[in-house]
């Protein structure tokens, strides 16, 4: 969640803070609000994966019976997922129960800016096919996914309609709107413009 600080001082003076974050949401609709309702969905209806996007996997990872299907290690075996163009959001529905409940899913963001961010909320093993997905301020063009250290020695699991998102709007349309959102914030990014101008 974006937290922005305004401390408005009767209009004199404006200062503005963004963190940077990650935000999970095991809601799916909480999640297409997040990314306005513009989001594309690969549901592995066949092998042919959605344009722009491919997976390198160390098993290797399969598309069949109209699931994702792969098994990842702890230190191990693990599955990329590259998406051509940079995204703010990635989530789908996860079933963890295939092989019994394991190591859980822990993912890493790989950022479009450089380094990568891992992500503090793991898919729990005892997902039988709920959503998960993130939303992030940060943009990033993979996603890595790795076995956690929930239990067993490996996780094998299904994944289905994986969904991903592109930022819209641009960051500097989220400050102007968390302004006007605000009371008074239509005034203070006039006397921010007027105050530009002179
Ligand atoms: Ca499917
Ligand atoms: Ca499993």
């Amino acid at each position: 969640m974006k937290k922005i600080l305004l401390p408005i001082l009767l209009g004199t003076t404006i200062s503005l803070h963004v963190q940077a974050a990650i935000t999970v949401y095991t809601s799916k609709p909480a999640w297409e609000a997040a990314v306005n309702n513009t989001y594309q969905t690969e549901d592995f209806s066949d092998a042919v994966l959605n344009t722009g996007i491919s997976f390198v996997s160390g098993l290797p990872g399969t598309v069949s019976g109209g699931l994702f299907n792969d098994r990842v290690v702890n230190g191990g075996d693990q599955t990329t997922w590259n998406f051509s163009s940079v995204i703010n959001g990635w989530g789908g529905n996860f079933d963890l129960s295939p092989g019994g409940p394991g190591q859980g899913l822990q993912m890493t963001l790989e950022l479009y800016a450089g380094g990568n961010l891992v992500v503090s909320s793991v898919i729990p093993n005892t997902y039988t096919g709920q959503f998960w997905g993130l939303v992030s301020d940060d943009l990033f063009d993979a996603i890595v996914v790795r076995g956690d250290g929930l239990g067993g020695t490996a996780e094998t699991y299904t994944m289905d309609n994986m969904v991903y998102a592109a930022p819209v709007p641009e960051p500097s349309t989220y400050i102007a709107g968390a302004l006007l959102a605000l009371p008074f914030g239509l005034q203070a990014l006039r006397q921010i413009r007027a105050r530009r101008r002179s």
